[in-house]
């Protein structure tokens, strides 16, 4: 069995790896990891759905999942891409404090996803300023395509 010291080295250093976490300093990775929880998810299932509330944010650890929109006049959610490892998603219902804007299937079996619920994600970007801006700017960037593909 893994000690918690140890499964707590394996998500920091992984952590340190994601780009979006770059700038945080090590104290403050080091409480991320304090509160995350870990989920896993099989090929098919959905992580999130479009227009539930939601109150948590996730980076891929392993695996692979796609994300999907509906959109006006198609009866399908379009599929928009595709994310992977260190990738993350669910910020815009945090930040836009809106209902979940698109569906995230889960597209390979034994994804591991890093969970971080609102209040942890608030202290997360909310002490780091350009984090904080920078995903303002995303989620913006976000809304914009949604728009010009007509999502519903
Ligand atoms: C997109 N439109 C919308 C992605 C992940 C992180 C960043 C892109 Cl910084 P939510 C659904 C989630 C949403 C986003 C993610 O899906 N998403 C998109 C789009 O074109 N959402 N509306 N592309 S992947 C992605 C940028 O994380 O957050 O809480 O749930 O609305």
């Amino acid at each position: 069995m893994q000690t918690t010291q140890a499964r707590h080295n394996e998500y920091f250093s992984f952590l340190c790896s994601v780009s979006l976490l770059r700038g945080l300093p090590e104290e403050k990775l080091a409480k991320v990891v304090d509160c995350l929880e870990v989920d896993y998810f099989e090929k098919g299932e959905y992580i999130i759905r479009e227009g539930e509330e939601g109150n948590t944010f996730f980076i891929i650890a392993k695996g692979e999942v796609i994300v999907t929109q509906s959109t006006e006049g198609l009866a399908e959610p379009q599929e928009i891409k595709t994310l992977g490892v260190g990738d993350y998603f669910g910020e815009k219902a945090l930040i836009s404090e809106d209902v979940r804007s698109a569906n995230i299937i889960c597209n390979e079996n034994d994804t591991h996803c890093l969970v971080v619920d609102r209040d942890n994600f608030n202290q997360m970007v909310g002490t780091y300023e350009e984090l904080q801006s920078y995903l303002k700017e995303y989620v913006d960037e976000l809304s914009r395509s949604d728009e010009r593909r007509n999502a519903l």
